[in-house]
């Protein structure tokens, strides 16, 4: 028996659903007592290191938990719960963490998109049975923004690098804590989960053979996930967000099904997107819950699911704060959440008045959550324009001209699912979305969409060079040197496609096949 600390805050579900996988049986942990007894303890952190120790604080379990570190009984932590054994974190300044590992929680200060997302290696410093099975070339998910410090390296099992060398988990005695998410690192992740709940004494140290980590592109597969004229949940598919052929709802499957081949098939991050998420509101719309909680039962990488994520109010006049939909999903297996229409609505707003209010959706889960589950997704499309300041927009010069051959066009945003085109532009659009707090950008492209064309280069360009999180290509992946051509002609962290997938025109191993050995990614 496992006891499993959820103070409630984001995706504890995967990492229980990942132990029960192995299986052994989960206690949460409801009282204080529940601590002070468990025989091995999993403390999975999500979230933001200020709330989650006023939670800790508030339930009383600082002291229990302390005392369950001193007594070296078998401890997991992960992510929040490595680093609320430190000291304190920059995220929260003023709030103490546990305190049993000296050292604290800084955040990246580094040239590179932070949060940390993906897929990075391990360098192994000392041996642990943790390790079993391992061969050392794996590749574990991370998503962060701060990274541990120890005053000292004797509790350091492992470093990762990302723009500088950071710890990525440390083990003392029975005491092990990973930055990295085993429970969302597939069958690696499994393994280090299976060690952990395993006794054996054997320590092992695997051998690597590169000399320093190197975070891999992502490859992501997207199911448009909405219900047909029948009333069924389907996967369909658009091209150029135009999802009916001769009248009918494209149908490639159920979610479920198809999110496990994905995950089967090597992909490196499953999102969903409920398209029709702008007009059903997803509490009501529970099958997207239920679609979740059963990937989550045996999809061990990232979910993501967007659809509907806004405030509310219901038909009998209740409001309902995006913050609480967020939340629903977070509980139901998502990782991530992707904010597409009500994030145009809320930049609309902040040029407006200039303000931020702190209540809307994008700072209110950021704040609760952290900026790395907040994605914003991007539904723009070109508008062509004969000079750069023919409009008020950030316009880009472009080498595929315009139908009157114009050589300049700027990106508008869309809502609703491409229905209706509004006065902002994608990068501005994404600027002020990490101001808000996302923490990464799905960029779609309405006029790419389902036409295997390949990505909108010039898109992917002008946006990842106008932020700093990391940037989803999304739109138009027809072959796979359009992933070659995404990774090396972009800063594009990760590449999403759907149809490709869907038909099984190019499987996702082939995708990987074609970019082994010239792009850094997880085989
Ligand atoms: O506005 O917060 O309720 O979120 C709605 C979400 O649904 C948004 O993320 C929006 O992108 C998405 N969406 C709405 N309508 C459609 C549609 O297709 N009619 N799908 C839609 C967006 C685009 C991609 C697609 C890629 C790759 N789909 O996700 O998967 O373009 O396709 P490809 O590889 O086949 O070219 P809100």
């Amino acid at each position: 028996m496992i006891a499993f600390l959820d103070y409630g805050a984001g995706n504890v579900r995967s990492v229980i659903n990942a132990i029960e996988s192995l299986g052994e049986e989960v206690r949460v942990v409801q009282t204080a007592e529940d601590i002070l007894s468990a025989e091995r303890l999993v403390f999975p952190g999500v979230g933001a290191f200020g709330s989650m120790m006023n939670i800790l604080n508030e339930k009383n379990y600082v002291a229990p938990l302390r005392d369950y570190l001193n007594s070296g009984r078998p401890f997991l932590g992960i992510c929040l719960g490595l680093q609320a054994l430190f000291e304190g974190s920059e995220e929260a300044p003023g709030v103490r963490g546990l305190g049993f590992i000296p050292g604290l929680v800084k955040r990246f200060d580094i040239d590179l998109s932070v949060p940390h997302i993906g897929w990075n290696g391990l360098n192994i410093k000392k041996p642990s049975r943790i390790f079993t099975g391992l061969g050392g070339n794996e590749k574990f998910y991370f998503v962060h923004s701060y990274h541990v410090v120890p005053k000292d390296d004797g509790a350091v099992l492992t470093t990762t690098d990302y723009g500088c060398e950071f710890v990525s988990s440390i083990q003392i005695g029975n005491i092990t804590a990973t930055q990295f998410h085993p429970e969302k690192s597939g069958s690696s992740g499994l393994r280090i989960l299976k060690n952990f709940l395993e006794t054996s004494e054997e320590q092992s140290i695997p051998v690597r053979s590169a000399q320093t980590t190197r975070l891999a592109k992502r490859i992501i597969a997207c199911l448009d996930v909405r219900t047909n004229d029948r009333g069924d949940l389907v996967v369909t598919k658009g091209d150029q967000y135009d999802v009916r052929e001769k009248g009918v709802v494209r149908n490639f499957g159920k979610p479920v099904e198809l999110a496990r081949r994905y995950y089967q098939e090597g992909a490196d991050e499953i999102t969903f997107l409920n398209i029709t998420g702008f007009r059903d509101f997803p509490l009501e719309d529970m099958p997207m819950l239920e679609v979740l909680r059963q990937t989550s039962k045996n999809v061990f990488v990232p979910l993501t699911i967007g659809g509907g994520i806004r405030d509310y109010r219901d038909k009998n006049g209740r409001q309902y704060k995006a913050l609480e939909v967020a939340s629903e999903y977070f509980r139901s297996g998502a990782d991530k959440v992707s904010i597409g229409s009500d994030a145009v609505l809320i930049v609309e707003e902040y040029l407006r008045t200039g303000r931020k209010t702190g209540l809307s959706s994008i700072e209110e889960i950021s704040r609760v959550y952290g900026n790395q589950a907040v994605v914003i997704s991007i539904d723009p499309r070109r508008v062509y324009v004969r000079s750069p300041d023919a409009v008020k927009h950030q316009v880009i010069e472009t080498t595929i001209p315009g139908p009157r051959g114009e050589g300049y066009c700027w990106y508008q945003c869309t809502i609703k699912g491409g229905r209706e085109g509004r006065d902002l532009d994608a990068i501005t659009l994404a600027q002020v979305c990490e101001k808000l707090g996302a923490g990464e950008i799905l960029l779609n492209c309405i006029d790419r969409d389902g036409t295997n064309l390949g990505f909108d280069l010039e898109l992917i360009n002008a946006v990842s060079e106008a932020v700093s999180i990391p940037v989803i290509a999304s739109s138009g992946a027809g072959r796979v040197e359009h992933f070659y051509e995404v990774f090396t002609l972009t800063e594009a962290e990760s590449a999403l496609a759907a149809g490709i997938f869907h038909r099984k025109e190019v499987p996702i191993a082939e995708v990987k096949n074609h970019l082994k050995g010239k792009v850094e990614i997880r085989l």
